[in-house]
């Protein structure tokens, strides 16, 4: 595949942009190559400044729940934004999708916007240390929350990726208040769990950052029975597994209620969005109504607001999640015909989302997923691309479905896999 361009305009990018990038996983430094620059997304497809075309599994990174540029979002785009891109006013949309959300995220009474699921993680961290008066918080190796302070401790995703699972620029400080505990492992979660000092846990119930690994049940409930004991938080970070696992997200397909839920891609639909949602009475203490401060120029502006409502009205009306489960389905009965003919792959499906490891047996933290042949997943990643199939560049990463994936896109992807599986 010709792929000039890309490689022009990836040599200019890295005089203005360190990297070359705005965000370091986009930049293939785990799978080599330059990263291709697209110019257009379209259903399940992509097309780069080469004029090649891929079937995409990122996705651009969960949000792409319908496909690229579904008509109904751009239609209500187009019609929105010749009224304005952004008031600093209350707008109604806000109110439309707040009520979209509450009503389908189990446990939310009330959500507060802001711009993206970092902004998400790290408000419902202040407000559960505002609300306990505690400061310390746990969070499981391998979970990415974003990239604020306290967070980027031992983080999944692009920190990984990149090997710097802390990252310089961090004081000791700042996240001497962090616990970080084995994912998967209720035995240290509960020797753990009864310092009264913990403001909160924060965990992936539906983990994307590590590959798609599952919060086993009894690790689930050991983590609410600790929070519930001892009064710390319990935050799930939906913003990968939100209106992408279940139509109640991750919270209705384990069918554990937390106290505060963060929420991101698809409720923006594309655009900036972020989310945390809970309970009236913890979310009464974010200002102005309570004294956790929080607060964002663009947040609730009504272009992305707008994206999100019809994202989510699409994704109800049309029961796209039905839809994923049946593509789920045709995908991993394929992985498990490789699985069984070919050593050194397992996989995870769940929902919308999914990882094929090169492992011989599925992860359960990440631990697991690091000894997984990284040399061969890098061979696989190059290989898919130049034959038509954009997959995440990293292990560490979930692959993503849509609405408008179809069989033939499920079936080209199996077939790929076993040609490169047969090298
Ligand atoms: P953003 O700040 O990137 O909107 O969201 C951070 C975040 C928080 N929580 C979870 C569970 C997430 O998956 C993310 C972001 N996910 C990564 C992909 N693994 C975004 C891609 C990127 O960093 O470029």
């Amino acid at each position: 595949m010709k792929r000039d361009n890309s490689r022009r305009l990836f040599k200019e990018a890295k005089k203005y942009i360190p990297g070359g990038v705005n965000s370091p996983v986009r930049a293939f430094n785990a799978v080599g190559g330059d990263p291709v620059f697209m110019e257009k997304a379209a259903g399940a497809y992509l097309y780069d400044v080469d004029g090649n075309k891929y079937i995409d599994f990122i996705g651009t990174w969960g949000p792409a729940i319908l496909g690229h540029a579904n008509p109904n979002v751009i239609e209500a785009l187009k019609r929105k934004i010749e009224n304005g891109t952004s008031f600093g006013t209350p707008t109604e949309p806000e109110v439309e999708l707040a009520k979209l959300v509450t009503a389908n995220v189990p446990g939310a009474d009330m959500v507060r916007f802001v711009n993206s699921g970092t902004e998400a993680t790290m408000t419902a961290i202040r407000l559960a240390r505002g609300y306990t008066g505690r400061d310390k918080i746990v969070k499981f190796e391998g979970c990415y929350h974003g990239h604020s302070d306290g967070l980027l401790v031992k983080a999944g995703s692009g920190g990984a990726t990149l090997n710097i699972p802390t990252s310089p620029g961090v004081p000791r400080d700042y996240i001497k208040n962090t616990i970080v505990l084995p994912f998967n492992d209720a035995d240290a979660l509960k020797k753990t769990l009864h310092d009264e000092e913990i403001a909160g846990v924060i965990m992936e119930p539906v983990a994307g950052n590590m590959g798609v690994v599952v919060g086993s049940q009894e690790f689930l409930e050991a983590v609410r029975v600790g929070c519930t004991e001892t009064g710390a938080v319990l935050i799930f970070d939906e913003v990968m597994s939100g209106f992408r696992v279940h139509e109640k997200g991750a919270q209705g397909l384990l069918g554990v209620i937390a106290d505060l839920v963060c929420l991101g891609k698809v409720i923006g639909g594309g655009m900036p969005v972020g989310a945390i949602a809970g309970g009236r009475e913890i979310m009464s203490y974010l200002a102005p109504e309570g004294n956790v401060y929080q607060a964002g120029t663009l947040s609730g502006n009504p272009i992305a607001m707008t994206a999100g409502i019809k994202t989510l009205e699409v994704f109800y009306n049309e029961n796209v999640m039905k839809y994923l489960r049946e593509t789920g389905e045709i995908l991993e009965a394929g992985l498990e015909k490789l699985s069984e003919k070919y050593k050194g792959i397992s996989y995870n499906v769940v929902g919308g989302m999914f990882t094929l490891f090169f492992c011989d047996e599925e992860p359960a933290n990440f631990e697991e997923v690091s000894k997984c042949d990284f040399e061969r997943f890098s061979k696989f990643f190059t290989f898919m691309l130049d034959n038509g199939i954009l997959i995440p560049p990293s292990q560490y990463e979930a692959n993503f479905l849509s609405f408008a994936h179809a069989k033939k896109e499920i079936v080209r992807y199996l077939e790929l896999t076993e040609k490169f599986l047969k090298i």
